[in-house]
């Protein structure tokens, strides 16, 4: 267990009883780590859920990077992207003593305070995929993207495509406060100003297939035939929204153009037989870099405040090059 400052209020008792549980040599061992000093580095991993297909990408690859047999006790939290839920799972870590935490924040802000309980406590917390607004000297290193870079990038496309004629567009937007669509919504809005695109409407799927369905069926039924063009933050909003439009009898990918963000499996495969038209890449495979920062922290040794990993796009043709390839 870790030699920390015990924490006032709830965490205090938390402590307590987990070092009496400790004492009465009961079931198992706290999963409190001690540094690494025995060449083992407890991990406690804050997730956001598992609200797409991105996201089980991203589970999959920090598991297996924060494996027994790359040295970690690996602590998982799924906070079925309820942000309060994940706070206290954070909250837990420190109480468990963990030496690390890993944090996969579900939205930007309410984080200061229980990165600053970390902190207090010496234990150092590595941001992975979003990033919080909280202070950079509460956390280590962002493992990160350029979400707004995506974003441009769809929107350059668009531009491109259809930004010289009057074009109606819709847009499905990722969690509402998370970093990703804030600076997706942002990079795309900078890469269509001044064009012939009009937004009809933009409103969250949270990032999920099932609420993409339902936005887009609504969308249907207020503009119908008048949407030229979907932009959904991630491909599983637009694999939903798929759905409604052909409910609705119309082809998606030619009556409406879809762009989407992220590229996994489904939706490159959706790129592919036509029924989307753009995906930007959003790689979910930050585990092996993610273990390997945590670990240089963890040793004492300095990191980069931040590490971002290059994503790329991808049209129909070049998505059926490369779909029996792709890595997730
Ligand atoms: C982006 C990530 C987003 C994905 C979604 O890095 O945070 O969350 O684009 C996922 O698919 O749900």
């Amino acid at each position: 267990m870790k030699a920390k400052k015990i924490i006032a209020g709830v965490a205090f008792l938390g402590a307590l009883a987990l070092t009496a549980t400790g004492c009465a040599g009961g079931g198992g061992s706290a999963a409190g780590g001690n540094g690494g000093g025995d060449g083992v580095i407890t991990v406690g991993f804050a997730q956001t859920g598992s609200e797409s297909g991105w996201r089980s990408a991203n589970t999959e690859s920090m598991k297996e990077a924060f494996s027994e047999a790359n040295g970690f006790n690996l602590v998982f939290n799924a906070a079925d992207n309820k942000p309060e839920a994940q706070i206290a799972a954070v909250r837990s870590f420190i109480n468990q003593g963990v030496d690390a935490i890993v944090l996969a924040p579900i939205v930007t802000d309410g984080w200061d305070d229980v990165l600053q309980e970390a902190k207090d406590a010496n234990i150092p917390v590595i941001l992975e995929d979003r990033t919080v607004s909280a202070s950079k000297d509460l956390y280590a290193s962002w493992i990160g993207l350029d979400f707004k870079k995506e974003g441009e990038t769809a929107g350059k496309w668009v531009a491109d495509n259809f930004g010289s004629t009057p074009t109606n567009l819709v847009v499905l937007e990722g969690t509402t406060g998370s970093s990703a669509a804030t600076d997706r919504a942002s990079g795309f809005d900078s890469a269509i100003a001044g064009t012939d695109i009009k937004v009809l409407d933009s409103q969250t799927g949270n990032f999920t297939r099932a609420d993409g369905k339902t936005v887009m069926e609504g969308f249907l039924q207020k503009y119908g035939s008048q949407i030229n063009v979907l932009f959904a933050h991630n491909d599983d909003m637009g694999l939903g929204a798929l759905e409604a439009i052909k409910a609705a009898g119309l082809k998606p990918g030619t009556d409406i153009k879809i762009v989407t963000i992220d590229a996994v499996k489904d939706g490159m495969t959706a790129l592919a037989n036509g029924e989307f038209n753009y995906i930007v890449e959003c790689n979910p495979l930050l585990g092996e870099k993610t273990a390997e920062v945590v670990k240089k922290v963890v040793a004492g040794e300095s990191v980069d405040k931040q590490y971002i990993v290059e994503d790329q796009a991808f049209d129909q043709e070049q998505a059926k090059k490369v779909l029996d390839s792709r890595p997730y």
